[in-house]
């Protein structure tokens, strides 16, 4: 490992020096950073420097299979352990750094393999459903599986018997009225509940915009909240599951530029699975919604 090291080392200290040469020769003709397609295993998480140790498979075009040290974000250490397959982008810095942004569980792992037979699943249900998937209030929610805060594949079927209050947002939400106050009321239900003894609700905040929000950046914005995640979990997956499940709870959403625009509705789902009670819009009260969970 150490010659290994080393052999990094020389290699970023190349880059770093190719890079000064590029950019004095060639000013702003350069991207500030190049991205590539990762996959590989996470061999060890080194916290307190910030590095994964990851063996990576060869990146045509760029680098051959190898194991290096790579810098990431607090959020993705947050849920990244040895013996993990990942695919992520390898983001090559200005500066000759190498680092790994948007780590997923990769294709050949249990988890991604469960979530896509999910997402194939609810992809068939959603068509099935036609021209009018939208589940109205009394009917059964689709089931799905979808990657929790903490890289885990949960399934739907596993809340049969809780009661659910599920909702869709993103992390990156600028609007304060909209996600962000979502959240915030979310978080009072799982207060207000706790309060008067309901000890079978579980709270499900879905993600509107997955090709950002990995489970990592999820971790990351429920630990700024200070959100208690026992019974509160944040899921995030496939694109395509995602747009289904939208479709199904009749959430639309649209990019304007780069800014997501959508609506928003909070569900309750009863102990069978049936859609108990829908509010759209942002003006919900979280004490009614506690009034309506059996206890
Ligand atoms: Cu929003």
């Amino acid at each position: 490992m150490p010659a290994c090291r080393l052999f990094i080392l020389l290699g970023l200290l190349a880059a770093a020096l190719a890079g000064c040469r590029r950019a004095a020769e060639t000013p702003a003709a350069r991207p500030a950073e190049v991205r590539h397609p990762l996959t590989g295993v996470i061999l060890k998480v080194e916290a307190e420097q910030g590095v994964l140790i990851v063996q990576h498979e060869e990146i045509k075009g760029y680098m051959p299979a190898m194991t290096m040290e790579l810098a990431v974000g607090p959020e993705e250490l947050a849920v990244a352990r040895a013996g993990r397959r990942i695919r992520a982008d390898l983001v090559e810095g200005a500066d000759g750094v190498h680092r790994l942004e948007r780590i997923w569980p990769d294709e050949a792992s249990t988890e991604a393999k469960a979530v896509a037979a999910a997402a194939l699943q609810l992809r068939q249900d959603t068509h099935t459903r036609g021209r009018h998937p939208y589940r109205e209030v009394g009917e059964v929610t689709p089931d799905f599986a979808l990657l929790d805060q903490d890289g885990r594949v949960v399934q739907m079927a596993r809340f049969r018997g809780k009661q659910v209050l599920l909702n869709f947002i993103f992390t990156r939400c600028p609007v304060a009225t909209m996600c962000p106050a979502a959240t915030a009321k979310m978080i009072t239900v799982q207060r207000l509940a706790r309060e008067a003894g309901v000890g079978n609700l579980e709270l499900i905040s879905i993600t509107l915009d997955p090709a950002h929000d990995t489970p990592g950046v999820l971790h990351a914005y429920a630990a700024i909240r200070g959100i208690d995640t026992g019974n509160f979990s944040f899921l995030t997956g496939p694109t395509q599951a995602i747009r289904d499940l939208l479709a199904q709870f009749g959430i639309n959403t649209q990019f304007q530029g780069d800014i997501l625009q959508h609506t928003l509705a909070t569900v309750l789902i009863a102990p069978d699975g049936r859609i108990a009670h829908r509010t759209d819009g942002s003006q919900w009260d979280p004490e009614e919604f506690v009034r309506r969970l059996s206890r």
